[in-house]
């Protein structure tokens, strides 16, 4: 299986050169290449917003959803069939702004998915609004005077809520990008992949040299497994740390709890449907 396996030939991309998207593209192929996962056995899900057309790009199976709601229908694919590798990967505003609640609740849930977010820190897809990642001062022209509030921090939260797996890239080096991606999809439960990426056209102020001077490399003697020292790399609040900031592997996952799976691993899309017992329970609902 090479990198063309998820090629879909000759088709318009809709970013703009420059944008930091492409190089999220390249490491997401590259990890599942590397990883030989089949496009068959994938899901990519994502809302509404330029990096949301990412599943646009790839030979697999997609599903894109609502603005904010990729993280609940990813659940619910991995719950019907855990076999699925599957990817909910959308914008800043998507997962952390509209989508902030499924975001909150499904680390709870810690399903075995992997949730790739492009950070802009800018809503790129309607033209340069602030996002909740956007930083304080930041001028847009709705926030004409400055964003007044203190951006979101995704990463303390997911910490701070006990997430399995809590990483941070940027798209600059795609390489390393690249291999953080690979340990979210080989982590089981739910793995949080937050990717800085410039948005070129309408983020003037978070530009490749920003994130450049505002991010570092954790140490190679960094420990994931320590939580609270994690919680320290989270809200360091000059530079952002890059690599795997967390792990907690002993959580259990979502579909793993689930009554449906007690007796049967059967996925339940594989289940023969018995329309006869279907039939006597909606009658027995029925009943007075
Ligand atoms: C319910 C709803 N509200 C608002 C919009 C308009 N809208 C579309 S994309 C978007 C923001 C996307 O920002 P982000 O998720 O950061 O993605 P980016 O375009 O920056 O990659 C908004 C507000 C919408 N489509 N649906
Ligand atoms: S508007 Fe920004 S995020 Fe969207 S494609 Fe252009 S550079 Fe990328
Ligand atoms: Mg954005």
């Amino acid at each position: 299986m090479d990198i063309r396996s998820y090629d879909m030939g000759d088709i318009d991309i809709a970013w703009c050169p420059g944008c930091g998207n492409f190089g999220i593209l390249k490491a997401l192929e590259g990890a599942l290449t590397e990883m030989k996962i089949e496009p068959e056995g994938l899901v990519m899900v994502s809302g509404i917003g330029q990096a949301a057309k990412i599943p646009h790009y790839m030979k697999c199976n997609t599903f894109n959803g609502l603005h904010g709601r990729a993280l609940p229908a990813a659940v619910a694919i991995k719950a019907a069939n855990p076999g699925l590798v599957v990817v909910a990967e959308s914008g800043d505003g998507d997962m952390y702004g509209e989508g902030g609640n499924h975001f909150l609740a499904t680390i709870r849930r810690n399903p075995d998915i992997t949730n790739v977010v492009h950070n802009n820190m800018v809503y790129g897809l309607t033209k340069g609004q602030a996002s909740p990642t956007s930083q304080r001062g930041f001028v847009t022209p709705v926030q004409i005077g400055g964003v007044i509030l203190e951006p979101f921090n995704p990463i303390a939260v997911a910490v701070a809520l006990d997430a399995s797996f809590v990483a941070r890239a940027f798209i600059d080096d795609v390489d390393m990008t690249k291999e953080i991606i690979k340990k979210a999809l080989s982590h089981r439960g739910y793995a949080l992949v937050d990717i800085l990426q410039p948005c070129v056209s309408f983020n003037k102020t978070n530009t490749y040299k920003w994130f450049k001077d505002h991010t570092y490399y954790l140490e190679g003697s960094y420990n994931p497994g320590d939580r609270v020292r994690a919680f320290e790399k989270a809200i360091h609040s000059t530079k952002f740390p890059l690599g795997v900031i967390y792990t907690n592997p002993k959580k259990a996952t979502f579909e793993g709890g689930l009554n449906v799976y007690a007796e049967d691993s059967t996925p339940v899309t594989r289940r023969e449907r018995n329309l006869k017992k279907l039939q006597q329970f909606i009658d027995k609902k029925r009943k007075p």
